[in-house]
């Protein structure tokens, strides 16, 4: 068994270590929090996922660039840049991560005091400041010049994902595909549409630009005040669509239940909180966003939460090899519940976007 503090010990950390826990519920890496000696700094310690994310010393470049545009930035501002942005502790040789005997990567970050992850954003005051928190990360980084090394090709891209999808149904390795028909049909009756919307990303009519890419809300820190202090988990930072970030974070901000919710009764989209995250994050993006991402923003709700019922229902028919799971049927009942969200925000569309567009149209005045 991996000696979790013998691997802390390869960083550079201030004082001596006291323990090494378990820490939250991400469905790829492994996390731990690293407490020391004497009240001293927390670190975030990550074992991170090798089988997704390749290179991983590439990876940790990307990252590092991000947070240290952000925290020049944030110092500028007269921020707290060890508070306001993510910072990576080197290991002893001066890497960005540590390679064990079992060539497994690590990786640590400051832990930051004093701050709130959400799973559910439980009011709209909530998804107001998580909207602004997006939109000023997207516009911090948004002058970022050093190219990101692409280490996830196609991650958003529905074109990528069909072609994983069609590999993984004609193969049905643990012959599940027979019992998720009906799962399938919503799957194929929609593709025509999504691949539209990836056209315009791939012809350039939608720009690229640096974005986040795992914006659930989970992925957010908020201070005790209720604003957003700093934007966690870059492991996905790369040159996409800007708008998978404001899909995804619908995705999760808007869902009146859980992800993996067995009772679908509790799952739909709040239109409340669409407005409210949408507000504040067009009150940041606003001016720099173009026409046609303004006129795609509702869309990528639905694109973003159809991609995911897409990814969930895939690892099932695939025997459950890329997302954690909790029980043999996880990855299905995942499926159900975001397809419930997606129908969801199917009925209210017009209306999400008759909301964007007057929201930008009293912005601009
Ligand atoms: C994963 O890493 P984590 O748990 O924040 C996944 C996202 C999915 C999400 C589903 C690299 O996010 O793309 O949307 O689970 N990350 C990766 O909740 O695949
Ligand atoms: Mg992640």
């Amino acid at each position: 068994m991996t000696n979790l503090y013998s691997i802390a010990q390869n960083f550079q950390l201030e004082a001596k270590i006291t323990s090494v826990k378990p820490l939250g519920e991400g469905f790829i890496n492994d996390t731990f929090i690293i407490e020391t000696e004497h009240d001293g700094p927390k670190y975030i310690l990550q074992r991170k996922n090798k089988n997704i994310f390749s290179p991983i010393p590439a990876m940790m470049e990307n990252i590092q660039k991000v947070c240290t545009h952000i925290k020049k930035k944030v110092i500028a501002a007269g921020g707290d840049p060890l508070r306001e942005a993510m910072t990576i502790i080197p290991s002893k040789d001066d890497q960005l991560y540590f390679l064990d005997e079992e060539e497994e990567y690590w990786a640590v970050c400051l832990f930051i005091e004093d701050t709130i992850a959400y799973e559910a954003a439980e009011t709209p005051e909530l998804a107001y400041a998580g909207g602004k928190g997006i939109g000023k990360f997207q516009s911090l980084v948004a002058d970022l010049k050093e190219p990101l090394v692409n280490i996830l090709p196609g991650f958003h891209d529905i074109r990528y994902r069909y072609k994983q999808w069609d590999k993984v149904l004609a193969k049905n390795p643990v012959g599940r595909k027979e019992k998720v028909s009906e799962e399938i049909s919503w799957i194929e009756s929609r593709k025509t549409e999504m691949l539209k919307f990836w056209e315009l990303v791939e012809n350039g009519a939608i720009p690229t630009r640096i974005s986040h890419n795992d914006t659930k809300i989970n992925n957010i820190l908020f201070d005790q005040q209720g604003e957003v202090l700093c934007v966690i988990d870059l492991d996905t930072v790369l040159s996409s669509t800007i708008l998978n970030d404001f899909g995804d974070a619908m995705r999760t901000y808007t869902n009146t239940g859980l992800e993996d919710d067995e009772n679908l009764d509790n799952v739909s989209m709040d239109m409340a909180v669409f407005k409210a995250f949408s507000k504040g994050y067009l009150e940041e993006t606003a001016s720099f966003l173009s026409p046609t991402e303004i006129d795609y923003l509702a869309f990528s709700a639905r694109y973003i939460t159809y991609e995911q019922v897409l990814r969930f229902l895939m690892d099932y028919i695939d025997g459950d090899n890329y997302y954690k799971t909790k029980s043999s049927g996880h990855n299905l009942v995942r499926t159900r519940a975001q397809y419930k969200l997606l129908q969801s925000m199917e009925e209210q569309i017009d209306e999400m976007d008759k909301f964007v567009k007057s929201c930008v149209a009293s912005l601009k005045k």
